[in-house]
C-alpha cells in the first residue's frame, strides 16, 4: 500500500492562512479521525469539493476534499477514457486550511505524522508533469490572485480541459476549436503567473516619468522590491495591479539617452521591445507635445498627459483622443490609470476554477495547438496537446 503524504502547499514562514495537503490511501480516514466538524459529522466516504468548517485540536480549520490528485502520481496524464476515481481509494486528497502561524501549521502537520503520514516538503520534484510541479510554482506565486489560479491548476483544471479537448479531437472534432480557443485566450495570463508583466514608462525628459512611477508604486501599497539604477539604467519596481504582478520600468527618456553612451540607448530600446505595455508620458504644460515614435506598436501604447494640476485652457478633453489625463503630484487620475493598465494587460480575467496554461511553455504549446487546429492540422494539434500533459 502506498504512503499517505502530508505537505505544506503554501510558502514556508508565517502567512495569514496556510494550506496543508494530505494525500494518499488513508487521507480521508485520518481526516475523519482528527477533524471535528462544527456541523454534522463527516460522511463515511469523501465527497469531492465541498468544504467543512471545524476544529483540529484547538485550532479552527477548514477541511476540503480537493480530488483524486495524489502528489507525485501521473494522474494528470491519465487518458481521458479512464474514469477518474471518485472519493475514497488510493487517490484521495484532502486540504486543511488553517491559520498561517508557524506553530499552528507545525501542529497540524505533526498530528498527521503522528498517525503514520509521511511528511514531504514539496521542493523541486524532478518528475514529469504532475501536481508537484504546481506546488513548486505555487510557492513562487507573487500574489494571492496568481496563487489562486495556480491552485486551480494544481486541482486539475488545466489537465482536465486538455483531456476534454483531446477527447473531442478524437470523437467529435467539430466541438474542439471552441474549447481550445477558450484555453488559448488565457495563454498570456499563464506566462505571467510568476514572471511579472512588463510595463515601461517612456517619454522625453522632465515630463514626469519618474514621478509617475512613484505615484503608481505609492498608490499600490504592494511594492515588492526596488532596483536602483544609474542614469543609464532603467529603474524598476515590482508591484501588483489588481492582483496581477507588474514590473514597472522607468526608462531614461530616449532623448535623455542620446547624450549618453550607446548602451544607454540600446537599453531603453530593448526595454521598449520587451514591454507588454508602454506608458508614453507627455507634459500637458509643454508648448509642444512629443508623440510616441511609430516604432512602438499601437497595440501596446497607452498615451498619458501628465501635470494636469497646472494645465490651463483645455480646449478639448484628452479623453477624446484616447489619452488619460493625470497628475503624478496630486494623484488625480491615478486610479483611472491603474484601472486602464489592468484592463489592457488582462482584458479577460479567468473566472475561479478556469483552466489556464500555467507556464510559458504550456502557453506556447496551447497557442501552437490552437493555430494548428485553426489551419486544419488536427494531428499536429493533438500531438501538441499531448505534450502539454507530459511536461511543463
Ligand atoms: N506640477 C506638476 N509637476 C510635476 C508633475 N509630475 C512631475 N512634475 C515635475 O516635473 C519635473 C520632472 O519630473 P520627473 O519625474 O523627474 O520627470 P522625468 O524626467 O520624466 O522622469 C519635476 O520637477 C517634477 O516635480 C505633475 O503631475 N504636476
Ligand atoms: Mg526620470
Amino acid at each position: 500500500m502506498s504512503d499517505t503524504v502530508v505537505s505544506l502547499l503554501t510558502p514556508p514562514g508565517t502567512g495569514a492562512i496556510a494550506t496543508v495537503e494530505v494525500s494518499g490511501p488513508r487521507a480521508w480516514e485520518l481526516a475523519r479521525q482528527l477533524f471535528e466538524p462544527a456541523g454534522k459529522p463527516l460522511p463515511e466516504l469523501p465527497e469531492l469539493h465541498p468544504f467543512w468548517f471545524g476544529t483540529l485540536g484547538n485550532d479552527e480549520v477548514i477541511l476540503a476534499v480537493t480530488g483524486p490528485l495524489p502528489c507525485g502520481r501521473g494522474s494528470l496524464g491519465a487518458s481521458s477514457n479512464e474514469p477518474r476515481p471518485q472519493g475514497s481509494g488510493p487517490t484521495t486528497t484532502v486540504e486543511v486550511h488553517c491559520h498561517g502561524g508557524r506553530r499552528v501549521v507545525r501542529w497540524v502537520i505533526e498530528q498527521f505524522v503522528a498517525h503514520g503520514c509521511i511528511e514531504r516538503n514539496p521542493g523541486p520534484s524532478g518528475q514529469g508533469f504532475d501536481s508537484c510541479d504546481t506546488i513548486e510554482l505555487l510557492q513562487q506565486a507573487p500574489t494571492l490572485r496568481t496563487a489562486a489560479i495556480l491552485l486551480d491548476q494544481h486541482h486539475g483544471a488545466f489537465a482536465t480541459a486538455v483531456q476534454a479537448i483531446l477527447y473531442f479531437l478524437e470523437h467529435t472534432p467539430q466541438a474542439a476549436p471552441a474549447f481550445l480557443k477558450q484555453l488559448a485566450k488565457f495563454a498570456p495570463i499563464g506566462r505571467h503567473l510568476i514572471e511579472p508583466w512588463k510595463v515601461v514608462v517612456a517619454g522625453p525628459p522632465n515630463v514626469g516619468k519618474s514621478s509617475l512611477v512613484n505615484a503608481l508604486a505609492g498608490y499600490q501599497r504592494t511594492v515588492v522590491s526596488e532596483v536602483a539604477g544609474t542614469t543609464r539604467d532603467a529603474v524598476s519596481v515590482r508591484i501588483a495591479f489588481d492582483g496581477w504582478p507588474v514590473e514597472l520600468i522607468d526608462t531614461a527618456g530616449l532623448r535623455e539617452a542620446e547624450g549618453l553612451e550607446s548602451e544607454g540607448i540600446d537599453l531603453a530600446k530593448r526595454e521598449l521591445e520587451e514591454a507588454d505595455l508602454v506608458l508614453w508620458v507627455m507634459d500637458g504644460t509643454a508648448s509642444e507635445m512629443v508623440w510616441a515614435s511609430d516604432d512602438i506598436p499601437k497595440a501596446k501604447l497607452l498615451a498619458i498627459i501628465n501635470k494636469s494640476d497646472v494645465m490651463h485652457d483645455l480646449k478639448e478633453s484628452p479623453d477624446a483622443w484616447g489619452m488619460l489625463l493625470v497628475s503624478a503630484i496630486t494623484g488625480s487620475g491615478i486610479p483611472e490609470l491603474v484601472a486602464e493598465i489592468t484592463q489592457r494587460l488582462v482584458p479577460h480575467p479567468p473566472a475561479p476554477g478556469s483552466a489556464v496554461p500555467f507556464t510559458p511553455r504550456l502557453a506556447d504549446l496551447v497557442e501552437d495547438a490552437h493555430a494548428a487546429l485553426a489551419a486544419g492540422r488536427i494531428d499536429e494539434a493533438t500531438r501538441l496537446l499531448r505534450d502539454c500533459l507530459q511536461a511543463n
